[in-house]
């Protein structure tokens, strides 16, 4: 058997920002190993977060090792496997949409992480209740509507934007790029899931302004291959480890 040629470093126990690593792994049955949840464990991963591994010093975990290359980075990683793994479109403007997608989800995705240590990553939750409850106030009023409704007008105006009159949107497609589903999309789908997970009274609220965001995120858990990932051992849970934590204190009261 010949062995896979991408290793992904990440935390073993959560999803966190490596699982939009895994997701464009699975959903194009590209063989990969998740070093530190095999015999390796942590200590490999550390190896390169120690400066004892040859390559580009990594900041922090998610990271990808291919041949000579060390890469950090989650949205630098996905703009790197995206055209290898043909999860984005050929053409720059999409490569570069897909880029900017990435981007904003991963400011979503460090806001959400933000409603559980407002203060510093150091403390405990419990050290830090009072200030996570004032900011997941704000997160979830404003933060989650403004983050989903901009993807949903994203779909809304379709890949090519809106014509050159300005006036409706260019033929509307299935997904963020067009036909074929993207690394923008499965980003997309991780994080609505983390969302629901974290926030289920917010989503119930707000999915209702977002119908387009749901058929992508409910598309992309039908595509075959990220259904069978889901349903295996290997898609681990969410928990309150990772970066999208179910507190009740910090979602909404009830839907509005
Ligand atoms: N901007 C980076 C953030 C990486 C990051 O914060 N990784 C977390 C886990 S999800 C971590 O291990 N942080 C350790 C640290 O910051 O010391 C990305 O998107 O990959």
């Amino acid at each position: 058997m010949t062995k896979p040629r991408y290793a992904l470093y990440y935390w073993p126990g959560i999803q966190g920002r490596g699982e939009f690593v895994r997701l464009a792994f699975e959903a194009t049955g590209t063989p990969y190993v998740d070093v530190a949840r095999g015999p390796g464990g942590v200590a490999a991963l550390r190896r390169f977060l120690d400066g004892h591994a040859p390559g580009m010093l990594p900041f922090a975990p998610p990271f990808l090792v291919v041949d000579e290359i060390v890469l950090a980075q989650t949205s630098a990683i996905l703009a790197f496997l995206g055209p290898r793994l043909e999860l984005v479109p050929d053409d720059e403007a999409s490569r570069l949409a897909a880029q900017q997608i990435q981007l904003t989800i991963a400011d979503l995705v460090g806001e959400a992480h933000d409603t559980h240590h407002p203060v510093a990553t150091s403390l405990y939750f419990e050290d830090q209740r009072a200030e996570a409850t004032r900011r997941a106030h704000h997160f979830v009023r404003e933060q989650i509507p403004k983050y989903l409704g901009w993807l949903e007008r994203v779909l809304e105006r379709g890949p090519g934007g809106l014509d050159e009159g300005g006036r409706g949107a260019r033929a509307a497609t299935p997904f963020l790029l067009g036909t074929r589903v993207s690394y923008a999309d499965l980003s997309l789908f991780q994080v609505v899931e983390g969302l629901r997970y974290a926030f289920p009274r917010a989503m119930e609220a707000e999915e209702k302004a977002i119908p387009r965001v749901v058929a992508v995120h409910d598309q992309v858990a039908r595509e075959p291959r990220v259904a069978a990932y889901l349903a295996s051992e290997r898609r681990l849970p969410f928990n309150e480890s990772g970066i999208f934590r179910h507190y009740p204190e910090l979602d909404r009261e009830c839907s509005p």
